[in-house]
């Protein structure tokens, strides 16, 4: 085991610490944390675990979400300036337009969004349940925010009127249609997956339309033995762990988040010895986003 990782481990005793790392932090930050995980999977850990201290390997909605949901816990972000550029677009008082504008429509809010946004929504979802929670809904008609792509890919399977929000996540969103399509053609014997956070025009070219833990659950199941894989490359770390003898391909795009790739080992360690950078949220908007984070995992699983 490395310096750095038995340094880690043996700070995270004494702190009575648990280190979660999101499927897009770089490999080195995956290999040192004790969960891996999509952002609701963390903030679930992050809330069932019994120690006192969560880091958070990611970004800030995802410290902020392990807060909302478990504020007897310090939550720890090693980079405090991890943003989310897509969770930017999202404001309250764009919400509160939305909701003005549609107000027999409930606000359906993607967990990529800050605690202030979630606080004034009805509901989250997630990339992985989206659908899901629409459905569970009365209502005939949604606002979903703050990403259009996973919104137009949700009205595309639901037959409620859907009023999209015109965000996006920049990595996913630049992935151009032409690369995909040149990454199918030279691999005719791979299986191919997206995020949903990709254009129409992609997601239209591949087989199967995955959040990154959906993608994880379905390599692994796959008897298939080639990928092509179409989300931020930090999932490669998961998806070889797990399957060593399968073959991953991406196409010819950054496909990289410079926000997820902030954090190092070093940082871990320095917000275990200094326990900062600490994130918190204000109480009464807490309470808010918990109602929202909460009747999200209140809808039943298929
Ligand atoms: O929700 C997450 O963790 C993100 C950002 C992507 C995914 O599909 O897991």
């Amino acid at each position: 085991m490395s310096d750095i990782k038995s340094a880690i481990q043996r700070l995270a005793r004494e702190r009575d610490a648990l280190v979660l790392a999101h499927n897009y932090q770089p490999d080195a930050v995956q290999e040192i944390a004790d969960v891996v995980g999509d952002s609701l999977a963390l903030a679930v850990h992050a809330a069932s675990t019994d120690k006192k201290v969560i880091v958070l390997c990611g970004v800030y909605f995802m410290a902020e979400t392990a807060a909302i949901l478990s504020p007897q816990k310090t939550v720890l972000l090693p980079r405090r300036e991890a943003g989310c550029p897509l969770a930017d677009t999202a404001t309250p008082e764009r919400i509160r337009e939305m909701r003005a504008r549609y107000p027999q429509a409930p606000v359906v809010l993607y967990v990529n969004s800050s605690a202030a946004a979630k606080a004034e929504s009805d509901i989250c979802c997630t990339s992985a349940n989206a659908l899901r929670v629409v459905q569970s809904l009365p209502e005939q008609e949604v606002i979903l925010a703050p990403d259009r792509n996973l919104g137009a890919y949700i009205a595309a399977r639901t037959d409620k009127t859907c009023h999209l929000w015109d965000g996006c996540c920049p990595i996913h969103d630049s992935v151009a249609a032409e690369a995909v399509r040149k990454a199918l053609e030279q691999h005719p014997d791979a299986v191919s997956l997206a995020h949903p956070e990709c254009r129409t025009d992609v997601l239209r070219q591949v087989q199967h339309i995955f959040s990154t833990s959906g993608m994880l659950d379905f390599v692994a199941k796959s008897s298939a033995r080639k990928f092509v894989v179409v989300t931020e490359r930090g999932i490669l770390c998961q998806l070889r762990r797990a399957n060593p003898e399968k073959e991953f391909i991406f196409p010819e795009s950054p496909l990289l988040c410079r926000n997820m790739k902030l954090t190092s080992p070093e940082d871990v360690l320095r917000a275990l010895e200094t326990m900062e950078p600490v994130v918190t949220v204000p109480e009464k908007v807490r309470r808010q986003a918990q109602g929202a984070l909460e009747r999200m995992l209140a809808v039943p699983r298929d």
